[in-house]
């Protein structure tokens, strides 16, 4: 079911610096910038490498307002690794397929995520404590 790492999301304060920090120090580029405000988020895309079956990334996330899923993870644990987000092929039969399984959605259906993909959360809670992204992109 799961095709690759799409994208690790690391929560950050700021969002130009932590660019500038995993530029200089991993060589990475921003291959995309967005604000998402139903997410309650900035964010950018970091390329990191290409596989078989589309390429990975790293997501900095900055909170638009300390009142987002974001704004709260940072008051409450501080800067780190937020979400893993998982490349599917079909998201609508994945998040089926999961939520028949006991595990609880936060999406039922997909929404609007980074670059153009739909996405979906899976609840932490189910899942070990860390909040999983299913996601389903045509970008390669
Ligand atoms: C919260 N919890 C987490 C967590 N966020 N655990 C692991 N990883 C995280 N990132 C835990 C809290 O510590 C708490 O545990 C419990 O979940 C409830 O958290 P809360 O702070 O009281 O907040 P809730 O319940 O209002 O919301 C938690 C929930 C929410 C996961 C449902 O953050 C959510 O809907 N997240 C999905 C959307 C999202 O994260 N968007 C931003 C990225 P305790 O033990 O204290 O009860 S958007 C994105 O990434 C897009 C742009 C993209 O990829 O394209």
């Amino acid at each position: 079911m799961l095709l690759r790492i799409d994208h690790v999301g690391i929560a950050c304060h700021n969002l130009n610096e932590k660019i500038e920090f995993y530029e200089s120090v991993f060589g990475l580029t921003v291959v995309s910038r967005e604000v998402n405000e139903e997410q309650g988020v900035r964010e950018a895309m970091l390329h990191v490498a290409d596989g078989d079956q589309g390429a990975s990334y790293v997501q900095l996330l900055e909170p638009l307002h300390p009142d987002t899923a974001v704004g709260k993870f940072l008051a409450k644990r501080g800067e780190g690794v937020h979400h893993i987000g998982y490349g599917v092929a079909d998201i609508t039969k994945a998040l089926a397929e999961i939520s028949a399984k006991g595990v609880r959605l936060v999406d039922e259906r997909p929404r609007h995520g980074s670059m153009g993909a739909s996405i979906a959360f899976l609840h932490p809670k189910d899942i070990g404590g860390v909040l999983t992204e299913l996601v389903e992109t045509s970008r390669r």
